[in-house]
């Protein structure tokens, strides 16, 4: 794979995440509630979404997503009077075999943890490059910026993101650890006083993953 443009104009990730956008959509059905996840692989799903002129109430998990469905026509409502989705539809930094993921590249993880949890169905759309036989990225966390140094020196080995503070006011940065029992990290991290949501995503909260290469997409069912 190169990053060389295509026939189509697009380079041979955007085509694997354009594919995986496109087949995510197909699992959407009239009449759903749907939660939209945020970066560049949703950027694909939503036109796909889009494009099928289904009756669905959309939540997103980011303001650019909210804006970017809004201006394709879908409904998004907010995340305030809905207790549940049908589905929940968003991409992934990495994703293991067993379903394990790394998210918040875009920093967007904690609403989308929310997300998640609350789908029926949670569904990753990912590019080839995302499949990996285990979790190597550092962790994304989102921290309170109260007592913000405290965290960081408790935490250890994090290091600040140089990016806008959330939608919900957190800090956003990255922890370097070891996550060869990412069960155990992910533990450690969510008892973390000062630490609001971290990037580890356990593979009890994810149904399907759907991986292209190229434009084929491998659906993996995990429950
Ligand atoms: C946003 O915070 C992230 O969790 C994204 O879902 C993840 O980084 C995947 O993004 P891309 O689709 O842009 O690779």
């Amino acid at each position: 794979m190169n990053g060389d443009p295509t026939p189509s104009g697009l380079s041979d990730a955007d085509v694997e995440k354009q594919a995986a956008g496109v087949a995510g959509a197909q699992l959407v059905e009239d009449g759903m509630t749907v939660g939209l996840g945020t970066g560049s692989t949703v950027a694909y799903l939503l036109p796909a979404l889009a494009q099928r002129g289904l009756s669905i109430r959309c939540v997103a998990t980011s303001p650019r997503t909210e804006v970017a469905a809004r201006e394709l026509g879908l409904t998004v409502e907010p995340f305030g009077s809905i207790d549940r989705f049908d589905i929940a539809i968003d991409g992934a930094d990495e994703v293991t075999p067993e379903g394990w993921l790394i998210k918040g590249g875009g920093a967007a993880h904690t609403r989308e943890k929310i997300v998640a949890v609350t789908a029926d169905r949670f569904v990753v759309i990912a590019d080839s490059s995302k499949a990996v036989p285990a979790l190597t990225w550092p962790v994304p966390v989102e921290l309170l910026a109260y007592g913000l140094a405290s965290t960081l020196r408790r935490l250890g080995s994090t290091v600040l993101r140089d990016v806008p503070r959330s939608p919900d006011g957190g800090v956003i940065a990255d922890h370097h650890t070891d996550l060869d029992d990412p069960g155990r990290t992910a533990a450690l991290l969510s008892a973390t006083p000062g630490l609001v949501a971290h990037g580890i995503f356990a593979p009890d909260l994810v149904h399907d993953v759907l991986v292209a290469t190229g434009t084929e997409v491998e659906h993996r069912r995990l429950r």
